[in-house]
């Protein structure tokens, strides 16, 4: 039977410095934290210390979200790509030290100068993820991919996309499912439908299916009772990651009731 469990992403605590994240993990109310590798918490050997320490402490298993802020792996020019693949690297890195069950990236994006390459954005995002799943094996994490909202210049938003990547990648890589990004476009059954089995990792928060507001859990839109039927009638087994900004205890609690 699918084993299914409810986790948090910090993300809603970005803005705040690393001494605050610490104290809020110590205080969680689930034990499957995603920690994101950007911003005030960009990740060090001491944080990665730190970080070692509380999950111990607290017997917390963390996942770990890649830096996005500026990350392109589709970016035209090569020097920039092997800079952003190293960054992500050092990610991949950290979260081997903290054992972290699964590391989550961002697709690459068009640029001012895509418009004058037709495909060249494709070609570098398809040999991007290659690069990245080796790097993946040399550091003994998996990786996942996730599917990110309209209107930005995302490669990856719909099941179209995903499903001539998955075609074109011929090797094999886990979805994170986002569904607020995929309420968006409407196409959450969908994924769901096309995906079931590719599903890794699934990000929950809500929105009014125009902007990305990572609000809380049926704080918008999102037809999660739907959601939890469809994603029950598949073989996925893992973490729903609450990736809210707000109303973080009554997210879990709705997710536990509908999934567990
Ligand atoms: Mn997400």
């Amino acid at each position: 039977m699918a084993k299914i469990d409810i986790g948090l992403s910090m993300l809603h605590c970005l803005g705040e410095p690393f001494s605050n994240l610490c104290e809020r993990l110590r205080i969680a109310p689930v034990n499957y934290i995603e920690l994101v590798d950007d911003g005030w918490h960009t990740l060090d050997k001491a944080k990665v210390k730190t970080l070692g320490e509380i999950a111990e402490s607290y017997s917390l298993v963390y996942t770990l979200h890649s830096p996005f802020a500026d990350i392109n792996i589709a970016a035209p020019a090569e020097d920039m790509r092997n800079f952003v693949l190293k960054r992500l690297d050092r990610s991949m890195d950290f979260a081997r030290e903290l054992e972290c069950r699964i590391v989550v990236f961002h697709p690459g994006f068009r640029t001012g100068i895509s418009s004058f390459y037709p495909e060249m954005d494709w070609k570098n995002n398809i040999a991007s993820v290659r690069k990245l799943l080796e790097l993946a094996r040399k550091c003994e994490v998996n990786i996942a991919i996730e599917n990110c909202p309209e209107p930005f210049g995302f490669l990856l938003k719909d099941v179209k996309q995903f499903s001539r990547f998955f075609n074109e990648l011929e090797e094999e890589i886990g979805l994170v499912l986002d569904v607020g990004h995929s309420n968006i476009n409407g196409q959450t059954r969908e994924f769901i439908e096309t995906f079931g089995d590719r599903i890794v990792h699934i990000h929950a928060h809500d929105n009014d299916r125009k902007h990305d507001l990572h609000l809380g859990v049926s704080f918008g839109t999102v037809d999660w009772k739907q959601f939890a039927e469809d994603i029950k009638g598949t073989v996925f087994s893992g973490l729903v990651i609450v990736e809210s900004i707000n109303h973080l205890e009554e997210s879990i609690v709705t997710l536990r009731k509908l999934l567990i």
